[in-house]
């Protein structure tokens, strides 16, 4: 089969005879991406490593690149008709274009991982399509508080090794490879699934001592190994980008955890619904995994505010479900 590209695999997903205002925001994503991806490459070269020197709503160190990449996804929603307004993680409230009658809302965490941006490691941007509530009220910031069900199209944007764009529109999920050459995503990871059985684990392990029992268990069975309950050795990792341990997940399986802790829970947990959990949920649902915050689905939970945090539990079904299993014991030790 010839190499298909992003526009000719939408339109054969009938995405452009069905709905070409949704195709439309999705190539303006994916050039927005390809911007991000140039931007980032060339950090160095530009003097755009460093720090802006403030905080952004999430109390993070803001990078010059988060700004840049920000600014990127806002002049996309400025250009593009059919966006009625965006919310990101580097802007405390969401952006509303009042003249305009788009059919849609964009939520996006700009540059993931930008922690690692000048160490050379894998960044990203996730992103995710809501639709504009019905009626012809004036939209306001509550009308992006829509549960991870509501979503019509997530996906992320990984600058890695090669620049990868994969996505979901509840039909499965794609991946494809930025041909510099031609400018052009190209259909590479056709039908992205999780597979069932999984030897590797992502979690910040410095985190422990705060940890839940039910997740102390379920890692310490893990690292327990071939001799401990699990029968099996297993692998970790922790790359501390989303995107890249989300990826990984995708092409390779395994489980990504950010739970509650002792240290977070007063604030919901450490990773944001909108933009990082719910996208993300779904693309592993859609790959056939679990997307869970230990005692309940994550794309379920009615958002309360824009800027929500979550634990969050994604990879392998039967590493979900065991961890859901170990939260739902009393005495999850037992
Ligand atoms: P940054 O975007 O501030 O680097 O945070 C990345 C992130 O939200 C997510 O991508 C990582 O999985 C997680 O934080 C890493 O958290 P720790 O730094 O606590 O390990």
């Amino acid at each position: 089969m010839p190499p298909i590209t992003l526009l000719r695999f939408l339109e054969m997903q009938k995405l452009l005879s069905d709905s070409p205002q949704l195709l439309s925001v999705i190539m303006g994503i994916a050039q927005s991406c390809k911007s991000i991806a140039r931007e980032v490459g060339h950090g160095a070269l530009l003097g755009n490593m460093g720090d802006v020197g403030n905080e952004n709503v999430q109390g993070e160190q803001q990078k010059t690149l988060d700004v840049m990449s920000n600014e990127i996804f806002i002049k996309l929603a400025e250009d593009n008709p059919n966006l009625a307004g965006i919310a990101s993680e580097e802007m405390e409230h969401a952006l509303v274009f009042s003249g305009k009658a788009g059919d849609y809302l964009l939520v996006f965490d700009p540059l993931d991982g930008s922690s690692n941006v000048n160490l050379n490691l894998s960044v990203g941007s996730i992103f995710s399509i809501l639709p504009r509530p019905a009626g012809d009220s004036v939209l306001v910031e509550q009308d992006f508080l829509q549960a991870g069900t509501q979503q019509l199209c997530a996906g992320y944007a990984l600058y890695g090794t090669s620049t990868m764009l994969v996505l979901t529109t509840g039909q499965g999920v794609d991946g494809f490879t930025l041909d510099t050459a031609s400018g052009e995503f190209m259909l590479t990871h056709p039908g992205m699934r999780i597979v069932s059985d999984t030897q590797e684990f992502a979690i910040n392990m410095s985190n422990q001592r705060f940890w839940q029992p039910p997740v102390q268990r379920y890692i310490d069975e893990c690292v327990a190994g071939a001799d401990g309950p699990r029968g099996k050795d297993f692998n970790m990792r922790w790359v501390a980008s989303m995107v890249a341990e989300v990826h990984r997940l995708l092409v390779r399986g395994g489980v990504f955890l950010y739970p509650l802790d002792s240290r977070t829970k007063g604030k919901g947990g450490r990773l944001r619904l909108l933009y990082e959990a719910n996208p993300m949920g779904w693309l592993l649902e859609q790959a056939g995994g679990l997307a869970a915050t230990g005692h309940r689905r994550l794309l379920e939970i009615e958002p309360i505010a824009l800027h929500q945090r979550v634990p969050v539990m994604l990879g392998a079904k039967e590493e979900i479900e065991l961890l859901l299993s170990y939260h739902s014991l009393k005495d999850p030790t037992a």
